[in-house]
């Protein structure tokens, strides 16, 4: 398919427009294929705006392999919600495909309840592949598992432990003062006043430095754990499993917000921390002019290091450090290892074989082909058996344009692979911060009583609590209406959401404790 009528594809959909063809759409293997049986997918096409899955090798290959003519069809990410989101709960057969790759992880079951997607629970004994992953993994069995018993999605996963969200430090400016990474909140703003004061960058002016550069999506995860709060996620079970939400906790919600206001009210925290973007901090670094990050691992090496001339890649400029303690001992937030979702969709006319193909693109053979790519062409296989990527491979954009861990099929990231992309102090580094990790609050599904209850007051809650933040962080609003903000909550129905949280975290407990 040529990007052009994919475009219009997507065009036609937003439009409106239902009558779209499937035939003409991706179809690997044409002419040779006749006796192939076809079966269709709809999925999020790669994020980078100059690559098309369409015409990667990696899906190529994988195609190619399953015995199946399939028939892709790729649709932007940018898009992707909300025209898929759209098809499915319309159940537009027209537009949909025999499997779909799912807008969202569908947290309030509204397409299991729209009937679109079959449970796959009848077709295990054709999804060898499949079956095996649920018995080595009872954690994300439990999360697919829906209140009566059914499994309608097959995952894709990322890492859970390794590479994930962490403060960086910028280690020629520690060098210049023989600072010590802080390991506390009172270490940690001592430092801050010094980048600030003074000419860190030793450009003959002591005002440009901007001591630290955080958006605001990642200040939860750098300050919340210090205070005992897992904010990232919002709801989370402390050491004797009570949940609690962390937006609703009298004392130390109120000391973290006083906190980062005082940060704010110093100058350490800049005053247009909201609107900040990784591409400023990326322009930072480059001009060499700040000296705390926090950040995906992943860009400590890759991108952030990589702006500065000095940079060889074996000795870091910005290097991770650990999380930052305060009135309790600091800890990363990791994530779920859910991040998608692929379903056989009812108006498939040959599930089983479409369960076959679905099996087939999440076993291990395939696997290998997402982390690794091509073999002779992204990696070779030492004597040793240990692959290694090629010289090639180190330059990014070829190998996304191959295909390289694609977001359009059930994939699970790779701990050993994503080492190896990785100059070796990155991997070390990652290696020493994986202590400091904590899983966060398990995926798992509402029942319809809980639903019910809901009504929609979580959507509401955690859009006022991000809100009103911003407003105590900022100082809009004075720290003595805490106690009014409370009672918003309250009225809000924040209670039975936690008591609903409750139930759902003793559920999730109970069928680990079936499995185990
Ligand atoms: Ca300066």
């Amino acid at each position: 398919m040529k990007r052009g009528s994919l475009r219009k594809y997507v065009l036609m959909i937003l439009a409106g427009a239902v009558c779209i063809s499937v035939t003409g759409c991706g179809q690997f293997n044409a002419g040779k294929s006749s006796q192939k049986k076809s079966i269709s997918i709809l999925a999020k096409n790669s994020w980078y705006s100059n690559v098309d899955y369409l015409e990667s090798e990696v899906i190529g290959k994988v195609s190619e392999d399953s015995g199946y003519n399939v028939q892709w069809r790729f649709i932007q990410p940018a898009n992707y919600y909300d025209v898929v989101r759209k098809l499915l709960l319309t159940k537009d057969s027209d537009n949909l495909a025999d499997i779909v790759q799912l807008p969202d992880l569908d947290m309030n079951m509204d397409y299991i309840q729209a009937e679109v997607f079959i449970p796959l629970d009848n077709y295990l004994d054709l999804m060898p592949n499949f079956s095996r992953y649920l018995d080595e993994n009872p954690g994300i069995k439990a999360s697919l598992t829906t209140e009566d018993g059914h499994i309608y999605y097959v995952p894709q996963t990322v890492l859970t432990q390794n590479y994930q969200p962490c403060i960086m430090y910028n280690t020629e400016w520690l060098k210049r003062f023989q600072l010590e990474q802080p390991k506390t909140l009172d270490e940690f703003v001592n430092m801050l006043r010094i980048f600030k004061e003074n000419d860190m960058n030793q450009n003959g002016d002591s005002s440009d430095e901007i001591p630290m550069s955080v958006t605001n999506e990642f200040l939860p995860y750098m300050f919340g754990p210090a205070f005992g709060l897992d904010l990232v996620n919002g709801f989370y079970a402390d050491e004797n499993g009570t949940v609690h939400y962390a937006y609703y906790e009298e004392e130390n919600y109120k000391a973290y917000l006083t906190f980062l206001n005082q940060l704010y009210e110093e100058g350490l925290l800049e005053k247009d921390y909201e609107t900040l973007t990784r591409d400023d901090i990326t322009g930072r670094c480059a001009s060499d002019e700040t000296g705390v990050i926090f950040d995906y691992s992943w860009q400590m090496s890759t991108l952030y290091s990589a702006q500065y001339d000095e940079y060889n890649g074996t000795t870091p400029v910005f290097s991770g450090g650990v999380p930052l303690s305060g009135s309790y001992e600091g800890y990363y937030v990791g994530r779920n290892a859910i991040s998608g979702f692929f379903g056989i969709t009812v108006f498939c006319g040959e599930p089983q074989e479409a369960a076959k193909l679905l099996d087939y693109i999440m076993g291990e053979e395939c696997q290998e082909t997402y982390c690794w790519g091509i073999e002779g062409r992204s990696y070779t296989t030492g004597s040793d058996g240990k692959k290694r990527f090629t010289s090639q491979a180190a330059d990014d954009m070829w190998l996304q344009k191959l295909g390289i861990n694609p977001g359009c099929v059930p994939s699970h990231q790779s701990v050993e692979a994503s080492d190896a992309l990785l100059p070796e102090w990155h991997s070390r580094v990652d290696k020493w911060l994986v202590k400091y990790v904590r899983s966060p609050f398990p995926f798992i599904y509402s029942t319809s009583d809980e639903l019910a209850l809901d009504k929609g007051y979580s959507n509401y809650i955690s859009q006022y609590v991000v809100q009103q933040a911003d407003s105590f962080i900022t100082g809009k609003s004075d720290i003595e209406s805490f106690d009014w903000y409370m009672q918003t909550l309250e009225n809000m129905n924040i209670k039975e959401m936690i008591e609903i949280k409750q139930k759902q975290y003793d559920r999730y407990q109970a069928m680990m404790q079936n499995v185990n």
